[in-house]
């Protein structure tokens, strides 16, 4: 249950890392949109570029990825004037309630969890402390709004849980009920979409292989033939999800058409049953197209106008800070710090 003495209010992001996948807008950004037009919520949303940075990115392509990602969350049906869309760099109050949660969260939490394991793999000597403290930063970009949920895909969850073990030490050591305790909003058909070459690897950005994601910026004939070449096996679609449970690669496909249709899997079963992959892939793409086409269409719009972007970004950032800056100044003086 989501503490109910906080206004509702959603905050989530997403790194300019690279460009946009599949699995950030179906698990992701597309729900953004649903709970911004859902009402009974304040919306916050951002492109977090001191995330991006835990790991080597080149300076002008972190600029590029940060404003095609705000063209994406516009297209996607992201309202600038509903929400607050902006880029976290722009507002410092994350980085400086970072530092605080730097000194709550303990080393051991950060050491379990599993985005760093896989991340610094086993060169973790070598690995940025961003890197290792990156959790404590996303705590901070969610607390320091006092927001009470967080849409996120099922890859965050653990991170979500640190967030909540953090808000929760903050208000024991100092005696107070200042931090909400923020709710995972972890939902859909395609909570987690795996790459398109192994049903048991998440698709993501940043995987060298490019035929294992669909970017929001391919175009039709991209994305035909990439779902066309997806690994699938020779069986054809059955009548019941239970006899997807070995088959991840075809359960990941028949997850990605649920999200997109808007369906459950079991209605794409009841659909599809008996088709073989060949015929079910078709199906599958010319969906895809229909929904992706018009928002990389609109992506690249937005993109001939710079400016516009970065106005928006801008604006963002001071309606994020107004809300920012009275929190992050109350949690100073829980601390002690001297302010004059
Ligand atoms: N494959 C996925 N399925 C469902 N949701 C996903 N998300 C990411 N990949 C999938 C969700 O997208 C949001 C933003 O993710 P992020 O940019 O912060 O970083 P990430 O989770 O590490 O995503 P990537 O694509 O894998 O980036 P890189 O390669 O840079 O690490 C989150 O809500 C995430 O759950």
């Amino acid at each position: 249950m989501a503490d109910t003495k906080f206004t509702p209010r959603v905050f989530s992001g997403i790194q300019p890392s690279g460009g946009l996948t599949l699995g950030n807008y179906l698990g992701a950004m597309k729900r953004f949109v649903d709970m911004q037009n859902a009402g009974g919520f304040e919306t916050i949303y951002c492109m977090v570029d001191l995330h991006a940075i835990t790991v080597w990115q080149n300076p002008n392509d972190l600029k590029k990825n940060t404003r095609e990602l705000c063209a994406g969350f516009i297209a996607a049906g992201i309202d600038p004037e509903k929400s607050i869309l902006f880029n976290q760099s722009q507002v410092p109050e994350h980085a400086q309630l970072g530092w605080l949660f730097n000194c709550v969260a303990r080393m051991g939490w950060m050491g379990r969890m599993t985005q760093w394991k896989d991340k610094a793999g086993k060169n973790a000597e070598n690995a940025s402390l961003g890197l290792f403290a990156y959790p404590a930063l996303m705590a901070a970009d969610i607390l320091v709004y006092h927001a009470t949920h967080v849409p996120v895909g099922e890859d965050q969850k653990q991170h979500l849980e640190l967030t909540r073990d953090i808000a929760a030490k903050f208000n024991h050591d100092f005696g107070v009920e200042f931090f909400p305790i923020a709710e995972p909003v972890i939902e859909g058909a395609a909570t987690r979409v795996m790459s398109l070459k192994d049903g048991t690897k998440k698709m993501s950005k940043s995987d060298p292989a490019e035929a294992s994601r669909i970017n929001m910026t391919d175009d039709a004939d991209a994305i035909s033939k990439k779902i066309r070449k997806a690994k699938t096996d020779p069986d054809p679609l059955p009548d019941s999800l239970t006899e997807l449970d070995t088959r991840p690669e075809a359960r990941n496909l028949v997850n990605i058409y649920a999200a997109l249709a808007e369906i459950t899997p079991q209605a794409v079963l009841d659909q599809h049953q008996g088709a073989l992959f060949g015929h079910f892939k078709m199906a599958l793409s010319d969906l895809a197209v229909a929904k992706l086409a018009p928002i990389s269409t609109e992506m690249a719009r937005l993109m001939q106008d710079q400016a516009e972007i970065d106005r928006i970004l801008g604006r963002g950032a001071e309606r994020a800070r107004a809300l920012a800056t009275p929190i992050l100044a109350q949690a100073y003086d829980i601390v002690g710090m001297v302010r004059s």
